[in-house]
């Protein structure tokens, strides 16, 4: 079996479909693409890569020819393949609707709007590091390029409005509702079925990783620390504490990840913590 994997060292997506592989123990031939978000170069938008994923999107697999795109899909094709590790990520003994619906909703899918669903309300946190890489990293020729060529308007459209405008800000703020609802969502499912979400491991647990690797990323990891949402710290130390999240996330931050993160934030904590932490303690009474 040949399964090669397209993906990108700072992208969610790609942390998802990577940590499924460290949880298979499948291995793979890694082919880094550089995004066209944070490379002067970048590499999604080639022709070679277009012609991989017409979306000019990250992740896809190749499996003996077979292009396969979306995370989501990806990960479910993957589970039925016999890695080195005895591990079922869609096990059939737990409640298929809810693990449908939520990997379904911690998952960036496309199409559906900024903010409504956890999965499309992460990114919109990330915003302040990727409209602090376009700035960084794109000249002004080469933003409006992308503008031209991204096969997804949306983005292209918003590539080019962070080169002149920060728009991070506000586009966040609309989120907060939608992240408390879901944190608060998370830590009473765990309180009736920990210790994973669905009781054992599963895709989901993949997905609530590599979110919540992202809030630690825009340094909101505080959240999930405070005494309102105690399943949640647990929960998230367990997660830290598999193979799959250094396999799959840690072993990729390099020089560059680091330090894109370390100048947009340096000690300080997220603008957004204080907002987050006080309608979580409005809800929770
Ligand atoms: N629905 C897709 C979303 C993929 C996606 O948005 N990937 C991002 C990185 S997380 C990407 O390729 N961004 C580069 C760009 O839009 O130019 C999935 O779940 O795989």
């Amino acid at each position: 079996m040949r399964l090669k994997l397209y993906h990108a060292k700072w992208s969610l997506c790609s942390q998802m479909v990577r940590v499924a592989m460290a949880e298979k123990g499948l291995s793979y031939e890694s082919n880094l693409i550089k995004l066209v978000d944070h490379y002067p170069k970048g590499e999604n938008l080639s022709p070679e890569y277009l012609a991989i994923n017409p979306k000019g999107i990250v992740p896809a697999v190749d499996l003996d020819g077979e292009i396969i795109t979306e995370s989501t899909n990806i990960i479910k094709r993957l589970n039925k393949l016999t890695g080195e590790n005895d591990i079922d990520l869609w096990p059939v003994d737990v409640d298929q609707v809810k693990l449908n619906s939520w990997v379904e909703d911690t998952t960036l899918t496309d199409g559906v709007p900024l903010g409504k669903t956890l999965g499309t309300a992460i990114p919109p946190f990330s915003l302040i590091l990727i409209n602090f890489m376009v700035k960084k990293y794109l000249s002004y020729f080469q933003a409006i390029k992308v503008f031209w060529k991204h096969p997804l308007r949306d983005r292209g459209r918003g590539f080019l409005a962070m080169k002149f405008f920060n728009i991070h800000k506000p586009l966040a703020a609309s989120c907060y509702k939608v992240l408390v609802r879901s944190l608060i969502d998370i830590e009473k499912n765990l309180e009736d079925s920990g210790p994973y979400f669905l009781g054992k491991f599963s895709h989901i647990d993949i997905n609530l990783m590599c979110c919540f690797h992202r809030l630690s990323d825009v340094r909101l990891d505080k959240i999930l620390e405070i005494e309102e949402l105690p399943n949640i710290k647990k929960y998230w130390e367990l997660l830290k504490s598999r193979e799959s999240y250094k396999k799959g996330i840690l072993d990729f931050y390099g020089e560059k990840e680091n330090g894109d993160i370390e100048e947009v934030f340096g000690p300080n904590v997220s603008m957004h913590l204080e907002p987050l932490i006080s309608m979580i303690r409005k809800y929770k009474t």
